[in-house]
């Protein structure tokens, strides 16, 4: 890759959930190239199952059906286009690399780049002899029971059996060719369900160094500390507690949000608020974009905090949870993204990557960087603020009127663009802006359910 992929740009990733690969090299280079993302994820590209009767649900990309980059999303010319083109605007390529199983059809079928397979046969690549074979239906039953966990099978999906050197082999192979084209990592999916010792005899494999974040859900009974040696982990209670804090809880409880939680280490965890899976879980504990302003404070306060590396999800309106992306034709295929679709029920791309305040805080942790956070202040409710010392300040008020006090940012004095509303075009704040004292103090209003933040790379003028 050149020379602009591998300099130091923060640590977010972008999840352009469902994108095909050629809106995915467009949004690189009009938007997360220039915001500032370090990286984005993409939906598994291997060739998946069709499942026409059940109307191509988004979920097809989780049963592969061979390793050739022929799917739903796109081909291998437009896939190797995209990492060349998302490269070129300084973003990372990692790829959702389905590796625990294959797929979960009974009576076998077509794949969509036209391979016919059987639930334990795949033409060219895996036989019944490179599957685990549980008694009875053979899926996991036992949630207590690690040894279940890893050797039978999720949800019906035919298990690999990872222990075996020819299936190493082959997944290696697959993420080998995806190495050739570029691709600099992956998110392992449902990484809990291969054993560590598994998922590092295949990294052992791999070709050059690549950055592993491993889906390990939970603790019990698989600790997400032993994959830890394999590279990240995803810190799924991070977004289940951030969602509980600001749906019923106070904003000032989260004054030492991380490790002190039971987090996994800071450094070793890729965080988010919602996830594709979180954001169709039913019980409505999750803060979503159907959260409205809500959402928008539990976003900006995982961008400003300086915990875990965070992933921020770009989806879809939808209803039906099975319900794959907006305006795919009746044969499944996909037409390209055109974002602005409406926030409740079915309607369109959200694009929630680039919403003002979502851009405009990447660009505020990507100036903070490692600078930590300090001056805190809450009301001992629900309006809290903080600086990330000497680079930037935030206040965020979840209460339902507005705050009005000096704060005590820090900052060296000036007007400063409002990074959540606005972003300085030429020598001027498109947004709002407050102005700094000598002494640091920031007087202004920070209207209820809604959120201010600065940064010294948007400062419009000095005093
Ligand atoms: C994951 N991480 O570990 C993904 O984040 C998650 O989205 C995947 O489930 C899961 N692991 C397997 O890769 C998704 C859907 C499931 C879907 C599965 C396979 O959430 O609902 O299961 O992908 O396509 C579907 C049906 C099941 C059925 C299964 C097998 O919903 O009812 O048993 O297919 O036929
Ligand atoms: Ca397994």
């Amino acid at each position: 890759p050149p020379a602009a992929a591998s300099q130091h740009r923060g640590d977010v990733t972008a999840h352009l959930f469902q994108w095909p690969w050629r809106d995915v090299a467009q949004e690189c280079r009009s938007t997360l190239g220039p915001a500032g993302y370090a990286a984005v994820q993409v939906t598994p590209p291997q060739e998946h199952v069709e499942l026409p009767a059940q109307g191509y649900p988004w979920w097809q990309a989780y049963q592969p059906v061979s390793y050739r980059l022929d799917s739903r999303y796109g081909n291998t010319r437009e896939f190797a286009g995209m990492v060349e083109t998302c490269h070129r605007a300084g973003v990372k390529v990692y790829v959702d690399a389905v590796i625990n199983h294959m797929s979960g059809q009974v009576g076998g079928g077509t794949g969509s780049g036209g391979t016919r397979f059987g639930k334990y046969d795949y033409p060219g690549l895996y036989d019944s002899t490179d599957f685990h074979h549980c008694g009875g239906d053979g899926w996991i039953h036992d949630w207590n029971n690690a040894w279940e966990i890893q050797h039978c099978e999720l949800l019906g999906l035919s298990d690999l059996a990872t222990e075996q050197d020819d299936v190493r082999d082959d997944i290696a192979g697959y993420l080998n060719g995806l190495l050739r084209l570029g691709v600099d990592g992956f998110r392992i999916d449902a990484a809990k369900h291969i054993p560590a010792a598994d998922l590092a005899a295949v990294k052992a494999r791999l070709q050059r160094p690549a950055y592993l974040y491993q889906e390990v859900l939970g603790n019990a009974p698989i600790p997400k500390t032993d994959y830890l040696p394999n590279g990240d982990v995803i810190e799924d209670a991070y977004g289940q507690q951030i969602s509980r804090v600001v749906k019923s809880g106070k904003l000032s409880w989260l004054d030492q949000f991380g490790e002190a939680w039971g987090f996994s280490p800071s450094g070793s965890a890729v965080v988010y608020v919602d996830s594709h899976d979180t954001e169709r879980d039913q019980s409505g504990a999750t803060l979503t974009y159907k959260d409205g302003p809500l959402f928008a404070i539990g976003n900006v306060f995982s961008l400003a905090w300086p915990y875990g590396h965070p992933l921020v999800l770009s989806s879809y309106g939808f209803t039906s949870t099975d319900a794959g992306p907006p305006g795919a034709a009746p044969d499944g295929d996909l037409r390209s993204v055109r974002c602005g679709g409406v926030t409740s029920g079915p309607g369109g791309w959200l694009c929630q990557q680039q919403d003002p305040a979502t851009l405009g805080l990447v660009g505020f942790r990507n100036t903070a960087g490692t600078a930590p956070v300090s001056r805190w202040w809450s009301d001992g409710d629900n309006a809290i603020g903080f600086a990330r010392e000497g680079r930037g300040y935030v206040v965020l008020n979840r209460e339902s009127t507005a705050v009005t006090r000096t704060f005590d940012t820090g900052l060296p004095a000036g007007v400063y663009c409002d990074v959540t509303r606005g972003t300085v075009r030429g020598n001027r704040c498109t947004g709002p802006t407050v102005t700094v004292g000598r002494t640091g103090a920031l007087t202004t209003t920070v209207p209820g359910l809604s959120a201010l933040a600065i940064d010294v790379q948007h400062r419009v003028s000095r005093p």
